[in-house]
């Protein structure tokens, strides 16, 4: 038992230069640090993030009030528990705020605590933290879902789609993915910059070129995967982020241009473009409460991972309907979708048990925190999503999956893709 004397916490900033919170929790000889990210293209049913709101401070976007229940409330709470007893700690919080979305305290200084009490309790156990989660030995490492263009509400080019990302397929280990990634993207650059456009990055680090149509995007990849020698399709694979939430109106969809067209319609255009450039993934094809739609797609398409992220927002409960409704077969992890490390790990083993393929991700507005990387590996999870090599806050996940590959030595495997 090492019992929690304190915990304080400050407002610090994300990648995005917006306020976020950063907890510290102590005992009495050590200490540990998180920091809540935040996205830009949520779910309704995401937990709630709590801000300000007061415009006259940081435009409304500062989150003092949050500090400020960590630092009294949640403190007062937390003094005396047992730092190792992480479910009774996160239900004590669950508790303490009361509502379904974790309205009261907010579910961004919630989460900043339930990360730092995790890690603290592997720091005073003097363990990796990648070794306290679910796995216990002959940990896997994910397979990058590398974000090499953007568009959507993370670029202003008008794209689209919000992500465009490769995936090394047949990457031997880790460091080989990395490998591989890093000279798709080099070579992308050089096309882009050819083509002459900008080589400037969006938010989660891909590319942001000013073209707006999603051909175009992937025909950029396409020929970036050829001139580095790789086959599209078998040695790296294209997937995609749609974040369809964005681009529904009235039971329409504009996935494919500007304009607006049917269910229907959009399916068959999916296929052409999974036909056409052989993608393996699709995240959020439809929007967050469109069950049958997504169903629909499930029907009509093979061998393509069909990922929910809105639609599930890593909350149990939406999980277990649509695995009752077929919408999907894999499921995007996001701590701060839900708001504490326990719950996300529970939504993680139910996913496993029906045997979804998980994906941990970051958010578009991250930070230095490389707690996601830990958890991708100790819960075997099968890719992690965390933006391009590109942007120290994506980059430092990718460097931290090669220091936990190294630590493993011989032992290291990559998870299964197929
Ligand atoms: C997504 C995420 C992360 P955001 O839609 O999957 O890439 O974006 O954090 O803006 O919700
Ligand atoms: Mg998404």
């Amino acid at each position: 038992m090492s019992k929690i004397i304190k915990v304080k916490a400050r407002q610090v900033f994300d990648s995005r230069g917006n306020p976020t919170i950063e907890a510290e929790v102590f005992t009495k000889n050590n200490s540990a640090l998180a920091i809540c990210p935040s996205g830009a293209s949520t779910g309704t049913y995401e937990a709630f993030e709590k801000r300000d709101k007061n415009n006259k401070r940081y435009l409304g976007k500062s989150v003092l009030n949050a500090v400020n229940l960590i630092n009294t409330k949640i403190s007062k709470k937390l003094k005396g528990q047992n730092v190792h007893d992480q479910e009774r700690i996160d239900t004590l919080l669950i508790n303490l705020d009361g509502t379904r979305q974790k309205i009261r305290l907010g579910a961004n200084s919630i989460l900043a605590v339930s990360m730092a009490v995790k890690k603290l309790s592997a720091s005073v156990k003097k363990l990796p933290l990648f070794k306290t989660f679910l796995v216990k030995n002959n940990f896997k490492l994910p397979y990058p879902l590398m974000n090499i263009i953007n568009g959507g509400a993370h670029a202003n080019n008008g794209l689209r789609i919000q992500e465009f990302m490769i995936r090394p397929d047949r990457a031997k280990n880790f460091s080989d993915a990395m490998r591989i990634c890093y000279v798709v993207i080099k070579n992308l650059s050089k096309i882009i910059k050819n083509k002459g456009l900008s080589t400037s990055v969006g938010d989660e680090g891909g590319f942001a070129p000013m073209i707006s149509s999603n051909n175009q995007a992937l025909d950029l990849i396409v020929s970036a995967i050829k001139k580095s020698g790789f086959v599209n399709g078998r040695d790296v694979s294209i997937c995609l982020d749609v974040a369809a939430n964005e681009l529904y109106k009235k039971g329409k969809y504009s996935i494919h241009s500007k304009s607006f067209i049917s269910v229907e319609k959009s399916i068959k255009e999916f296929n052409k473009i999974i036909t056409k450039y052989k993608i393996k993934s699709i995240e959020d094809p439809f929007a967050e409460n469109d069950w049958i739609s997504w169903n629909k797609l499930m029907k009509n398409t093979s061998k393509v991972q069909i990922v929910g992220d809105d639609l599930y927002v890593t909350n149990l409960e939406r999980l277990k309907k649509g695995f009752l409704n077929i919408s999907s077969n894999a499921i995007l992890i996001k701590l701060n979708q839900i708001g504490t490390v326990s719950e996300t790990l529970e939504v993680i083993k139910f996913a496993q048990i029906i045997g979804f393929k998980t994906i941990i991700s970051h958010r578009s507005g991250d930070s230095e925190d490389t707690f996601i990387a830990d958890l991708a590996v100790g819960t075997n999870s099968d890719q992690i999503k965390t933006g391009s090599l590109a942007r120290s806050e994506r980059v430092a996940k990718y460097n931290q999956l090669l220091r936990i590959e190294e630590g493993l030595g011989k032992k290291a495997r990559m998870n299964k893709i197929h």
